[in-house]
């Protein structure tokens, strides 16, 4: 890294077609967050661009749904996300968006430029048109069968369930995400980026000048290298987006992963005058921050753009991040199984670095991995309170009570404090190392170690013990206390930069660098400010409330997934005449004795008063329903349950889920009026 003047740090342009959650989060921006924060107190120069990505069809499909213009949809989720990134301190020097001006300008002018050098192969083909709608079908707007996994919602781009990437014309059964109709061929004209002509360069340049990348990275870029590459159209017949800019050419826009990544230069123009030096010169070091379904975007397409463009530098790293579960089920939005940062935030307001503290240590960086409310409270509970708070809590603590909050003079050292203090660089070389590296689980898991390692120091030297005794030597075990909180925030601002902050104001320091941990980064007599509690407690009551809402939405989700049943054949009103249906009441109600399910039911029906034996017992307990007004279907040949003769049948309905409600009266009625 070091032959490089200067670093450009960009991360994946999330869809504004929806709020961000943790998924966003663990796989993206807070590694990114914490890698350019590392930067920056390393005195490295820096860029650090977000932005949202305002085209493609996630966003029309999103309008079309709500009845809303697209414009409305960016408009909204474009707030709400840069203001969730901007809560969890995610320190973006800009966060742009696609729909921006200068973004028209450049990716028009991009597109402009390879199309008069010839870069582009024209060609007309047959695709999906949906004669109801009419329009084209690109891209997500055509669902069917995925050919390698039997997903039956591949979209026509790419199969969610398997990553794949389609054709739609590979779609099974393909249907119209608009109207549901089977869509018809219609040819139409595009322009494809020959991805073939740039394979052995690609060969080149990644398989054998980066082999350092990630191995889930370098692993499917070798893939698709191996298995060869097709043309890829960029353009589409769609009206949202950045038109074509060839004369002539109408109702077709670039592809939104054509203009999407040239949003990352837009960004940059956007932020500085000045940006062509991180986009032009070979001294910029350019990263990626993605999540894995970006990979072939990302490592493959771009840089073909770029290279056929030829003026601007190639990613040097793309550390790609696998999928972040949640409570052992995949994240959907369609299906609400996420926690929205908004919504987090609500809940847990001020534990933003809570939860950079749990993704990070829990970050899907080699594997896809699993977020549960109980790991959760866990990390929080018994690391960053246990550990980290408590120990910066007892060293600020007891020296405003043995030392009115001023840092002591540290005396003469005893063989276990230079052990101690010779232990502080190694960690500080272990993150660093890690953090250069994209380990961030690693890095995160050292730097724990640090508030660990002063966590035992303290409790193994018991300072309030030695106080009575040997105040000179307490002066120096709080001193090297002190020492190792400081380095403390300084070591742990990339990661939880706002209890960082909190923690600099408890040392009264304003500012704190990073070259000065490991020395006495506060002088004997430092007058320390009072301290307040960096982490509290969560209780189970918290943890609950969040398991109960997941609860509720997997319930709401199965609901919605039951099919109705098919309707039956007709049958004549005559047939329907014969069933005898009254207004009745329930009288009395017992449980059928050594049964689950049954109820023995006496009821009122006008014509007499007859017993029934019914199922709902696992529903209803006897008490709740007595008095209950029912429906009762009188002239059903009795049938001998469990030994009780059951004289007819009340109506019950069954919901989704099982469950049973009772069909009666809406108002009170005479018992035995007729209901037909
Ligand atoms: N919007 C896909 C996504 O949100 C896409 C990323 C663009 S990065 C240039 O996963
Ligand atoms: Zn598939």
């Amino acid at each position: 890294m070091s032959q490089f003047k200067r670093s450009l740090v960009t991360t994946a342009l999330p869809y504004a077609n929806g709020p961000v959650h943790i998924g966003h989060l663990a796989g993206v921006y807070v590694p990114a967050d914490i890698y350019v924060r590392y930067l920056r107190a390393k005195g490295r120069e820096v860029v650090f661009i977000g932005g949202s990505d305002e085209h493609g069809v996630p966003i029309t499909i999103k309008a079309q749904k709500e009845g809303v213009t697209p414009q409305d949809i960016v408009d909204r989720y474009h707030n709400l996300i840069k203001k969730s990134f901007e809560e969890f301190g995610i320190s973006f020097d800009i966060y742009s968006r696609t729909s921006s001006k200068t973004h028209h300008e450049l990716s028009s002018a991009f597109f402009e430029k390879l199309y008069k050098e010839g870069k582009f192969i024209e060609k007309t083909s047959m695709q999906y048109y949906d004669e109801k709608a009419g329009q084209f079908l690109a891209d997500r707007y055509i669902v069917g069968k995925c050919p390698h996994c039997g997903n039956e919602r591949a979209y026509g781009d790419q199969c969610e369930a398997c990553g794949t990437s389609l054709n739609a014309t590979d779609l099974i059964n393909p249907v119209s995400a608009i109207t549901g109709n089977t869509p018809q061929l219609k040819e139409t004209k595009h322009w494809y980026l020959p991805l073939d002509q740039y394979e052995g360069w690609l060969k080149e340049w990644i398989l054998e000048g980066h082999k350092e990348w990630k191995s889930n990275v370098y692993g499917q870029c070798k893939s698709w290298l191996d298995n060869g590459l097709q043309p890829r159209a960029v353009t589409r017949d769609l009206d949202w987006g950045v038109p074509v800019p060839i004369e002539g050419v109408k109702g077709k826009v670039l592809y939104v992963w054509f203009d999407a990544p040239i949003g990352y230069i837009s960004a940059t123009k956007d932020l500085t005058p000045d940006w062509e030096k991180y986009w032009k010169d070979k001294d910029t070091r350019m990263i990626h921050f993605i999540g894995k379904d970006n990979i072939v975007f990302h490592c493959i397409i771009f840089p073909a753009m770029l290279k056929a463009e030829g003026s601007y530098i190639l990613p040097d790293n793309v550390p790609a991040n696998e999928f972040l579960n949640l409570e052992g089920d995949k994240i959907s939005t369609s299906r609400n199984w996420a926690v929205w940062l908004h919504e987090y935030l609500e809940d847990f307001k001020g534990k933003q670095d809570v939860l950079r503290y749990v993704l990070t240590a829990n970050a899907p960086e080699t594997k896809d991995n699993d977020f549960t409310w109980k790991d959760f409270q866990t990390r929080n509970n018994s690391e960053l309170v246990a550990i980290y708070g408590n120990f910066v809590n007892r060293a600020l603590v007891l020296t405003h009570k043995y030392f009115e909050g001023k840092v002591p003079k540290a005396g003469e050292l005893a063989p276990y404090d230079k052990e101690v203090l010779a232990e502080i660089p190694c960690i500080i070389e272990r993150v660093e190392k890690n953090l250069e590296s994209f380990h961030f689980r690693e890095a995160l898991k050292e730097c724990m170690n640090l508030a660990r390692l002063g966590n035992k120091y303290l409790a193994d030297t018991e300072p309030w013990k030695l106080i009575k005794t040997d105040e000179e030597r307490v002066k120096t075990i709080l001193n090297i206390c002190l020492q190792i909180t400081a380095d403390l925030a300084i070591l742990s601002e990339p990661f939880m930069p706002f209890s960082a902050k909190k923690l600099r104001g408890y040392l009264n320091k304003d500012s704190l660098n990073w070259d000065e941990m490991g020395a006495d980064v506060l002088p004997e007599g430092h007058q320390l400010n009072e301290a307040g509690l960096l982490f509290d407690k969560i209780e189970d009551e918290e943890i609950q409330r969040q398991l109960d809402r997941l609860q509720a939405t997997k319930k709401a989700n199965e609901m919605n997934n039951v099919k109705v049943a098919p309707a039956k054949p007709n049958i004549s009103f005559e047939d329907f005449q014969k069933l005898d249906i009254r207004a009745g009441k329930i009288m009395a109600a017992e449980k059928v004795a050594k049964t689950k399910k049954l109820m023995k039911l006496t009821i009122d029906t006008g014509i007499d008063q007859r017993v029934v034996v019914s199922g709902i017992a696992e529903y209803y307990t006897p008490e709740e329903i007595i008095g209950k007004r029912v429906s009762i279907l009188v002239n059903l040949e009795p049938r001998n349950l469990k030994g009780i003769e059951s004289q007819g049948m009340i109506l019950m309905v069954e919901d989704a889920d099982g469950s049973l409600a009772f069909v009666a009266p809406e108002k009170e009625v005479k018992a035995g009026s007729e209901i037909r």
